[in-house]
């Protein structure tokens, strides 16, 4: 069963943001979809296994989009 994640990654500021939210989250296994917005800075990711929550925070700080929980 998938899990609906809804998060603010408060460094969003333009749409190459949300374009590499989504390229790059999107690309883990397990990730169904990513959606990005610019102005409410939230993002939603749709996972399943082997995707985890902790797994999407982590490839978030490395492209420099850290949650804010
Ligand atoms: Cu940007």
């Amino acid at each position: 069963m998938s899990i609906t994640k809804t998060f603010v990654s408060p460094n969003i500021s333009c749409g190459h943001c949300t374009h590499t939210i989504e390229m790059e989250v999107g690309e883990m296994a397990g990730v169904i979809s990513v959606n990005a917005e610019i102005e409410s800075k939230e993002v939603t990711v749709v996972y399943d296994s082997p995707a985890t929550w902790e797994g999407i925070k982590e490839t978030l700080v490395e492209i420099n989009f850290p949650a804010k929980e």
